[in-house]
This record gives structure tokens, C-alpha cells and sequence, in this order.
């Protein structure tokens, strides 16, 4: 069992993307996937929906997956291993996540289970790269969750220039040399197979 998370700050894409990955990763049945959702109600679409095509949809609500409420996700990630094993486990944590916390306390579900972390995904928003880095609270938040990130997806990039998509990777790569750095659009849905390809194949 296989945990990724899709990171990143409120309105970056992230429930579009996951609902996306989920279908793709499972491809008809190949794969059993499994969401894990850190917000009640955040899915749009009925829970039921979704698990009725096979996949297992928690919600955790009451606080953040990677503070408050990191035993109950612990817990939940437990219970999935145990009554449901699937293949891939996604995650949407809350805007204010951290990537570091958020797979430790994955790790503290997974002591008794056979379980690996995929990437820490942070989607960093093509449309407004000035708002999320150059407000104070909010340029940190942002800037430590690029700097934990393993692969950073500019989202949106039907929405913007390709210049602007350009100086967002610049601005990216400034808080993290490492990262692979990707555009995405789940709108057109560029960038969303070479996702699922670094999921699939990402190795700790
Ligand atoms: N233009 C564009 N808008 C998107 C894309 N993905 C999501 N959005 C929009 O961005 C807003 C926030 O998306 P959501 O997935 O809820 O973000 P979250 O808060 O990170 O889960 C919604 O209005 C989405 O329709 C995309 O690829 N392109
Ligand atoms: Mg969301």
C-alpha cells in the first residue's frame, strides 16, 4: 500500500487533481485506490459515488491530519490497510498542511502494516504565485511546503501565459533545488499521466 499526498494551499487544484489520479491510477479496476480526504464535504462528488466504482473515501474532519487530528489519520490509514488493502492511498490534507508531518503521522498508521510513502505532491498555483509567497504568514506556509516537496505541479496552467507558468517554476526552484517541477492543467489534463507515472513508479 502505497500513501501519496496532494499538498498545497486552499483553491491550488487539489480536489480536481486527486478525483483525476484516483481514476487514472485505478484504471478500471486494475489498481484498488483508496481517498483520504481532510475536510468534510470536500469531495463534491457523493462519497457513495465514488466507492460504488470500487474506492474507499474517508473523510477526517475536527482539525489538520498533520497536528490535531494526526492519530485519527494514523487510525484511518490503519483500518484501510486492514479491511481494505488497497494498492494506492491519496491524500488531500488541508490547505495549511505541512508534507513532513503529514508522512509522519502516515508512517505512525503504518507501524503493524506493509505500507510506502509515494511523493509528497505540492500544487503551487500558476495564477497567483505573488499572493501565496509574498504575504508574510502565508509566504511561509507555502514556502515550507515547496521546501518539503518531492515533485511541485504548477497547477492551472490553462488559466495563464506560458511566460507565467515559467516565472512560477523560477520562483519554485528558488525554495527548492531538488523538487522535479511540473506543469499541470486538470482542466485539459496536461500534465496528469506523467503524474500518475511518478506515483505508480515512485520508489522511497
Ligand atoms: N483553470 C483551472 N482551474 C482549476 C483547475 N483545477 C482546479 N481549478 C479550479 O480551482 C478552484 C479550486 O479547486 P479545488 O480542486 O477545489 O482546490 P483545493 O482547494 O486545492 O482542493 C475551483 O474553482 C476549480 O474549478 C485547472 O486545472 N485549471
Ligand atoms: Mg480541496
Amino acid at each position: 500500500m502505497k500513501i501519496t499526498q496532494i499538498a498545497g494551499f486552499l483553491g491550488c487544484g487539489k480536489t480536481t487533481l486527486i478525483l483525476k489520479l484516483a481514476r487514472d491510477i485505478a484504471e478500471d479496476g486494475k489498481r484498488k485506490v483508496a481517498l483520504v480526504v481532510n475536510e468534510i464535504g470536500e469531495i463534491p462528488v457523493d462519497g457513495k459515488v465514488i466507492e460504488e466504482s470500487g474506492m474507499q473515501v474517508k473523510d477526517i474532519g475536527g482539525g489538520c491530519i498533520c497536528c490535531e487530528v494526526a492519530a485519527t489519520f494514523a487510525k484511518t490509514i490503519y483500518r484501510l490497510y486492514k479491511d481494505f488493502s488497497p494498492d494506492h492511498v491519496l491524500v488531500e490534507p488541508t490547505g495549511v498542511a505541512v508534507p513532513h508531518q503529514v508522512k509522519l503521522a502516515a508512517r505512525m498508521g503504518g507501524r503493524d502494516a506493509k505500507i510506502g510513502m509515494g511523493p509528497a505532491i505540492v500544487l503551487f498555483d500558476a495564477t497567483r504565485p505573488a499572493e501565496l509567497l509574498d504575504m508574510d504568514m502565508l509566504g511561509q506556509l507555502v514556502t515550507t511546503q515547496i521546501k518539503d516537496a518531492d515533485i511541485v505541479a504548477i497547477s492551472k496552467v490553462d488559466a495563464v501565459e506560458a511566460s507565467e507558468v515559467a516565472d512560477a517554476s523560477r520562483r519554485v526552484r528558488e525554495y527548492n533545488p531538488k523538487a522535479e517541477i511540473l506543469s499541470l492543467s486538470s482542466f485539459s489534463e496536461l500534465g496528469l499521466d506523467l503524474l500518475v507515472d511518478r506515483i505508480i513508479d515512485w520508489k522511497e
